[in-house]
């Protein structure tokens, strides 16, 4: 039985690489999530994880601790003396790393440091991987195609401080033997994606809209340009890093950008409507400094890992499109319901 332990478990990645790596038979996994503690639960994307067969309930467990505190994480360490530490958590909203910039590069930046700190002191006595999310969004301004060569150009404090996480990833594969891999992941989305982050935001105001619970959908630049994968496919590839005779970086991506113009037109179209007839503009949802397209090359994945993305654009959108349909159908029940 091989043991994981995930920081960023409650959020969209954690969620499918727990489910991931709890599916898997040879080997088995002890998943453990980190978790930090709020004034109310947070867990709605990992509640379904406790309820499947009691063997996989047994198989995971949850751990408080912080990312921006060195020593919960140490102890988490020499408590579980995990095979494969899976560093997923972070202040993960670009916008939102403008208005905290410092808390993000706390969290995201020096996180990282302090929980590679805490996995070499481990590693000096048992072999521990590391895996690091790293984000496409530290090429910011480098023309596309971005792959492994493409020089940094990041455009945000979330940018820098990935950037800042990535490279000592790299100084403690190089310095220290590590294992450690950094995962250069372009932008990957699913029905668990946070209701802030653009696609939801969409596929959400699409469906309330249809349901005639919203009128309008007030959005930022829809002229940025995204490589747009779907999550499940892409937790694969954090494990298929892992497992490699030899620790690398890798980039992982669909190799093809749509705007955000056209996720609405796909999106708003699954539901017969026309997206021009409700989306409005609002400054605020703009940054000071925008990434404008990112398209990755994920060939490295391709030839070394095996990994593809299996699902395509116009599925990932359907998904999302009908997932979130049948919650803003539910929620419109529950509205009849209550003035009944
Ligand atoms: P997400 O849904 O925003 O989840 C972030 C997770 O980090 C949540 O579980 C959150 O916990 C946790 N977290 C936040 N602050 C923390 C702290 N101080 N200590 C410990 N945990 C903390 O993000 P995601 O989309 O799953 O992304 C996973 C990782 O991949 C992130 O590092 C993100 O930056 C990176 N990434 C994402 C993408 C993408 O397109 N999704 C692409 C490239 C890289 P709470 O639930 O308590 O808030
Ligand atoms: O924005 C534009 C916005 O917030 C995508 C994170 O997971 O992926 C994500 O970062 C684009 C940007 O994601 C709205 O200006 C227009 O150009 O969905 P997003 P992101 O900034 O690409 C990377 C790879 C990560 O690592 C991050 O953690 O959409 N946009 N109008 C808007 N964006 C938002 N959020 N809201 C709007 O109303």
């Amino acid at each position: 039985m091989k043991r994981a332990l995930i920081t960023g478990i409650s959020g969209q990645d954690g969620s499918y690489l727990a489910e991931f790596l709890l599916s898997l038979s040879q080997p088995a996994y002890e998943v453990h999530g980190l978790v930090r503690r709020s004034s109310s639960l947070n867990r709605q994307r990992i509640d379904h994880l406790f309820k499947r067969d009691q063997d996989a309930h047994d198989r995971f467990h949850l751990h408080y601790a912080d990312l921006a505190d060195a020593s919960s994480l140490s102890s988490l360490m020499e408590q579980l003396r995990p095979d494969e530490v899976y560093n997923l958590g972070a202040q993960s909203h670009v916008r939102v790393s403008f208005d905290q910039p410092l808390y993000t590069s706390d969290v995201v930046g020096l996180g990282t440091l302090r929980l590679l700190e805490a996995v070499r002191q481990l590693n000096r006595t048992q072999l521990v991987k590391f895996y690091q999310a790293s984000s496409s969004e530290m090429f910011g301004s480098a023309p596309p195609p971005q792959g492994l060569d493409t020089p940094f150009h990041p455009r945000s404090p979330y940018a820098c401080a990935k950037l800042y996480a990535h490279w000592q990833t790299v100084n403690y594969r190089e310095a220290y033997g590590l294992f450690a891999c950094s995962g250069i992941l372009f932008n990957h989305e699913s029905p668990r994606r946070g209701e802030s982050f653009v696609t939801r935001k969409v596929t959400l105001g699409a469906a309330r809209i249809k349901e005639g619970l919203q009128r309008k959908l007030v959005m930022g630049n829809l002229d940025a340009k995204r490589d747009w994968g779907f999550a499940g496919d892409y937790v694969r590839a954090m494990w298929m890093m892992l497992q490699q005779d030899e620790p690398g970086d890798y980039v992982v991506a669909t190799g093809e950008t749509h705007s955000v113009r056209e996720f609405l037109e796909v999106a708003f179209s699954y539901l017969d409507l026309d997206y021009r007839d409700y989306v409005e503009f609002d400054p605020k949802y703009t940054r000071p400094s925008e990434v404008d397209v990112l398209l990755g090359d994920p060939i490295k994945a391709r030839e070394v890992l095996g990994w593809r993305a299996e699902v395509d654009f116009p599925s990932l959108v359907q998904m999302m499109i009908e997932h979130d349909l049948e919650l803003a159908r539910r929620e419109k029940y529950a509205l009849g319901y209550q003035m009944v």
